[in-house]
């Protein structure tokens, strides 16, 4: 079994509109290609609801198990209980950190985004198990995304004394992801990159391979 940290290293998100063909195949060959962690992400547009985002989402988990990646679902608490997750990410502006945490319990993961050192406290203190930060570089994978901040709150976190695990998340390609971890994070998180590349499996391993440096 990895450690948290280890297993961020490669971290894939998608959903169904993220991807240029069937999601299953993609998450095999990110799988394949060198990806640690998947995060379930149906969201929007032409993002499944009910059953349909059900049924993909019991797929996708299945492959996950499999290959004992562990399975995350974005922001849909009742979705993770249901599936049995191995836990869920959630934003500042989603249900607050310490009901989520009562609701999952002590043993599914909690991963949470924060922006600022105060956020960082208050999330740990309130039950998250590792941090999202982002968006790093320009992205276009979210509507609402915040002003781009470079590494910057990696650093500071980790000066500050932070060893909670971290992802950098917005914009992270192969090119630019050994800057990331290189700034104190543990990983690196992608959607794009990964889920619109012609090859997901090179793209994982492109990746990977920069990641490890
Ligand atoms: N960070 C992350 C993660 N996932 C999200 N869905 C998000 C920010 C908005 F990479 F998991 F940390
Ligand atoms: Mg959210």
């Amino acid at each position: 079994m990895r450690t948290l940290k280890e297993a961020l290293k490669v971290y894939f998100i998608m959903g169904s509109p993220n991807c240029l063909k069937d999601p299953a195949e993609v998450l095999k060959e990110a799988i394949n290609g060198g990806v640690t962690l998947f995060q379930f992400r149906e969201k929007g547009k032409g993002a499944l609801t009910g059953t349909e985002k059900y049924e993909l989402a019991k797929e996708l988990q299945s492959i996950c198990k499999q290959h004992q990646i562990p399975f995350i679902v974005n922001d849909d608490i009742e979705l993770a209980m249901e599936l049995d997750a191995d836990g869920v990410h959630i934003g500042q502006e989603d249900e607050p950190v310490k009901v989520v945490r009562k609701r999952i319990g002590d043993h599914k993961i909690l991963g949470v985004s924060v922006h600022t050192s105060e956020e960082a406290e208050t999330a740990l203190n309130d039950g998250a198990d590792y941090f999202g930060i982002g968006p790093i570089y320009p992205t276009n994978s979210k509507d609402d995304a915040k002003p781009v901040r470079g590494t910057e709150l990696i650093e500071i976190l980790r000066q500050q004394g932070f060893t909670t695990p971290m992802v950098g998340i917005g914009g992270i390609t192969s090119e630019n992801a050994a800057a990331v971890v290189k700034a104190g994070a543990d990983g690196v998180s992608v959607i794009t990159a990964i889920s619109q590349a012609e090859s997901p499996f090179k793209a994982a391993r492109a990746l990977k391979n920069n990641v490890e440096g």
